[in-house]
């Protein structure tokens, strides 16, 4: 049995990285949104509502919670690339994941958010020079934080879930 909860594994990052590196992982972000969208194609009502693993968050979940996340990260690069060393604000993604917006939502709704939100964060991206990925924030709990680093950890985190939904799929033959 694969592990459920990391399918592709946990995400880690040795710096610095390669302008061929950094390329590719906005190549995965770009592409992102597509994948979401296909890992989720054709579920019903009540596969959306199953856990994507016991005690995990259901499909529905999992879809809300990519573009609220990346939201949050969106903001923290344009924040380290206008500011000097600022300090983010966390947030509590579990608690997020429970608000009524994720239950009530269509899940269309949030596919098409991540697309839009990441068309405007490529662009964001393409357009940054070298030094402006060594440009970093202070996150309160894990400390400095290049927008490398960022870039690295968002690229996992889109196929990390995605693979929890394409791995739901195909345990349960859907
Ligand atoms: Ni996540």
């Amino acid at each position: 049995m694969g592990n459920l909860r990391f399918p592709i594994g946990q995400f880690s990052f040795q710096p610095p990285s390669t302008a061929v590196q950094r390329k590719q992982w906005i190549a995965d972000l770009a592409e992102a949104p597509a994948n979401l969208r296909a890992a989720v194609a054709g579920l019903s009502e009540a596969q959306l509502n199953t856990p994507y693993r016991d005690g995990g968050w259901t499909v529905r979940q999992v879809i809300h919670h990519v573009p609220d996340s990346h939201m949050n990260a969106y903001i923290r690069f344009k924040l380290a690339l206008t500011e000097n060393d600022p300090i983010i604000k966390p947030y509590d993604e579990g608690a997020w994941a429970e608000l009524s917006d994720t239950r009530d939502t269509p899940t269309e709704i949030s596919l098409t958010l991540l697309e839009t939100l990441h068309a405007r964060w490529v662009r964001l991206m393409e357009a940054m020079s070298d030094a402006d990925f060594l440009k970093q924030f202070r996150h309160p709990e894990r400390g400095v934080v290049t927008l490398e680093m960022n870039l690295a950890l968002y690229a996992w985190h889109g196929k990390h879930h995605v693979a929890h939904i394409t791995s739901l799929r195909e345990r349960n033959k859907w």
